[in-house]
């Protein structure tokens, strides 16, 4: 494995607290600041597993705030990939179907990956594979009130089942996983995806990494 072709980049923390903001903004500014195409991002939510055999009623019920929905092997291999600087076919899942769609979506390699997602730092295999990592460690209010906006803007969900998964299945996970990942973070970033400065130190770095 040549670790030189790419460095990985982990952004993780709750739901809705702005890991994909952030890691968007790092992702748009430096292309446009660099004119460069060294930059990708993977999204851990498009590794969620294939559901497709089960029917919606059962889909449904799939505890989505757990390690075990999503397809870590997968992901881990398509770094391996990367890092081995192999074009990979990033799934492209459905949060209306809760499953996989049909798609794929073509990454070829780059210097820099930015992966971003909830679990991330709970697996012991990816935290190997990851160069940096970092905790968004948004308060878990206002995570709630804009994963409510978004889930029924963007997801097709309405009020009470937002609400009803959160108390059932993202607040208890929250605090059984994702809290205790941030352990393994390098760098903790407070209130999110609106952090001008962590965002802009970790532009810097990543800027530093691109003229290596
Ligand atoms: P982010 N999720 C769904 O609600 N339905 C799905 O089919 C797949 C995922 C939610 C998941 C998790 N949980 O909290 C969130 N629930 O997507 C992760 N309940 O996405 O990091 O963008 O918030
Ligand atoms: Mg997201």
């Amino acid at each position: 494995m040549n670790k030189n072709h790419c460095v990985v980049i982990a952004i993780a923390g709750a739901s809705a607290s702005g890991k994909s903001l952030i890691a968007h903004t790092i992702c748009n500014e430096l292309r446009q600041e660099m004119g460069t195409d060294q930059i990708g991002m993977i999204s851990e939510d498009a590794y969620y597993k294939d559901q497709s055999h089960m029917a919606m009623e059962e889909r449904i019920q799939t505890n989505y705030d757990h390690p075990k929905a999503f397809d870590h092997q997968l992901l881990s291999d398509h770094i391996q990939a990367l890092q081995n600087n192999q074009s990979v076919e990033i799934p492209v899942y459905s949060y209306t179907e809760h499953t996989r769609t049909d798609e794929v979506i073509n990454l070829s390699p780059k210097k820099i990956i930015i992966v971003e997602g909830i679990l991330l730092l709970t697996d012991p295999k990816l935290r190997e594979q990851i160069d940096a990592s970092v905790f968004i460690d948004t308060p878990l209010d206002i995570c709630l009130m804009r994963r409510l906006t978004r889930d029924i803007s963007e997801r097709g969900r309405t009020m009470d089942s937002v609400i009803e998964q959160y108390k059932q299945m993202v607040r208890p996970m929250f605090l059984q996983f994702i809290e205790p990942s941030k352990q393994y973070a390098d760098i903790i970033i407070p209130r999110g995806g609106k952090n001008r400065i962590a965002t802009d130190i970790l532009k810097t770095r990543i800027k530093y990494l691109l003229k290596k």
